[in-house]
C-alpha cells in the first residue's frame, strides 16, 4: 500500500475515549485509588483533552449519564467544557442498571415502575444528547434473569423490543442508536441481549438508525469476533466497537494486552469489507471501554489508543491482491502468510512519521511522561479532595 493511502486511512481513524476510563474504578472486590484519577466531569474532559492532544486521534469523549451528569447540570455547559479542552461529547450512555428500581431489569422488568423509570432516564439522556450535539445513543442493558423460571423469556423479549423501538423513534434524525450485547454478568442465567444475533434482531426491529455495538470483551471464550464483525458489516449493521482486551470474561484490560493478533484480525475484516467488498466503513464508531484499576489511567488510555493505531495500520498493509490470488488457488499457507506478514511488520516508524506530519510527538507516551501533567493533576486533585474532606492519601500511587 502506498504510504499516502495509509496516512489518509490513519487520518480517518478516530477513537473515542470513555469518561469513566479516567476515573477510579474497581472490581466487585474493591477499588485501588489513584491520586491522579479524575473525579469530576471537568477533570475527565481535561484528561481526555490531553490524550487527544498527544495522539491526535481521540476528538470525542463518551459520557455515562448517571456518572457524568447531576440533576440540574446544564448539558450545554458540559459541551462547552469539552470544547475548551479540545474535545467534544461523543456517545451518550444511559445508565439502566444501577438504580435499586432495576433489581429485576429495566426495559424488560415485569415491574411497570422500573420500565417507567428507564423511559424517564432515556428521555433525559436524549435531552443531554440534543444539547451536547451528540450523534450516538449507546445502550447496554444489564437486563436478565438469574434463575430458570424467574420470568418469561419471550415476554421480556417483547418488552425490550417495544422500549428500543420507542426510544429509536424519539431520537433526533441525526442520532444513531447502538445496541450492545453481553452474554452474562450481572445476569447469570438468561441475559436479555446476550449475543450479536439478539442485538441484530432488536436493532432491526427498532428502526433504520439502530445498529449493533461489539464490545470485544463481551463474548464467550473461543468466539470468532472477526467473523461476527465481517457479517455485521456485510449486513450494514455494525454500529461500532467498545475496545478492550480480556483473558477470561469482561476483564476490561487495555487493548491488545492479551491477544493483539485477534484485534488485527478484526481490523483486517474491516479493511477487507472496504477494499474487496466495496462497503462503506466510514461510519463505524471506534470507542474504548476499559476501566482497569491498576495501570495509571491516562497512560493506559494512551497505550490502548496507540496500540489500536498500530494494529489498524498493520491491517491496512495486508496485500489484498496477493491474498485473493492465494485464496483463488486454495493456497492456505500463502494466504495466511499475507496476514502474518502484515501483522509482523514494524509500523512504529510509519506511525512516527504520520505523527510528525500532524505536528505530534513521535512517541505520545514519552511526551506525556515528560509533560509534567500527572504531577500537576496529582497535586491539584489531592488538594481538591482534601477540601471536600475525602480520602486524600491512598496507600499506593
Ligand atoms: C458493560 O459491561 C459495559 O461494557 C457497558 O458498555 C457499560 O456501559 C460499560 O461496560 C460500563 O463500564
Ligand atoms: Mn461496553
Amino acid at each position: 500500500m502506498r504510504q499516502e493511502k495509509l496516512f489518509s486511512l490513519l487520518d480517518a481513524f478516530q477513537i473515542e475515549t470513555p469518561s469513566w476510563g479516567y476515573a477510579d474504578t474497581g472490581t466487585r472486590f474493591g477499588k485501588f485509588l489513584q491520586p491522579a484519577a479524575a473525579s469530576t466531569v471537568e477533570e475527565k474532559l481535561a484528561d481526555a483533552g490531553v490524550v487527544h492532544r498527544l495522539t491526535g486521534c481521540c476528538p470525542s469523549v463518551a459520557v455515562h449519564v448517571l456518572w457524568d451528569f447531576k440533576a440540574g447540570d446544564d448539558p450545554a455547559q458540559v459541551a462547552e467544557m469539552a470544547r475548551r479542552n479540545g474535545v467534544r461529547i461523543g456517545s451518550i450512555n444511559p445508565n439502566l442498571f444501577q438504580d435499586q428500581v432495576y433489581k429485576f431489569g429495566s426495559a424488560c422488568s415485569s415491574d411497570p415502575k422500573a420500565r417507567a423509570e428507564a423511559d424517564r432516564h432515556v428521555q433525559e439522556s436524549l435531552r443531554i444528547g440534543r444539547e451536547t450535539h451528540s450523534d450516538l445513543l449507546s445502550f447496554w442493558m444489564a437486563d436478565g434473569t438469574n434463575y430458570p423460571g424467574q420470568d418469561d423469556i419471550v415476554t421480556r423479549k417483547k418488552r425490550m423490543e417495544a422500549a428500543l423501538k420507542s426510544w429509536h423513534d424519539a431520537m433526533p434524525e441525526t442520532m444513531t442508536m447502538l445496541v450492545e450485547y453481553k452474554p452474562f454478568e450481572p445476569a447469570f442465567y438468561a441475559t436479555d441481549i446476550a449475543d450479536w444475533g439478539m442485538a441484530y434482531l432488536y436493532a432491526k426491529q427498532a428502526g433504520p438508525r439502530a445498529k449493533v455495538l461489539v464490545d470485544t470483551g463481551h463474548h464467550l471464550p473461543g468466539a470468532n469476533i472477526e467473523q461476527i464483525v465481517a457479517w455485521l458489516i456485510d449486513e450494514d449493521m455494525l454500529g461500532g466497537f467498545h475496545f478492550n482486551d480480556r483473558k477470561y470474561a469482561d476483564d476490561d484490560l487495555t487493548l491488545g494486552s492479551i491477544d493483539p493478533y485477534a484485534v488485527f484480525r478484526i481490523f483486517h475484516e474491516i479493511r477487507t469489507a472496504a477494499e474487496i467488498h466495496g462497503r462503506d466503513v466510514s461510519k463505524i464508531a471506534y470507542m474504548i471501554d476499559q476501566s482497569h484499576n491498576l495501570k495509571p489511567k491516562i497512560e493506559a488510555m494512551i497505550q490502548t489508543v496507540t496500540t489500536a493505531q498500530e494494529l489498524y495500520a498493520k491491517a491496512c498493509l495486508v496485500d489484498h491482491a496477493k491474498l485473493q490470488d492465494a485464496q483463488a488457488q486454495r493456497n492456505i499457507v500463502d494466504a495466511e502468510e499475507c496476514l502474518r506478514a502484515a501483522f509482523y511488520t514494524d509500523v512504529k516508524p510509519l506511525l512516527a512519521q504520520w505523527r510528525s506530519g500532524h505536528s505530534l510527538a513521535a512517541d505520545p507516551m514519552a511526551a506525556y511522561r515528560a509533560s509534567g501533567y500527572v504531577e500537576k493533576i496529582t497535586a491539584e486533585r489531592e488538594a481538591a479532595r482534601k477540601e471536600r474532606g475525602e480520602n486524600s492519601s491512598p496507600a499506593y500511587a
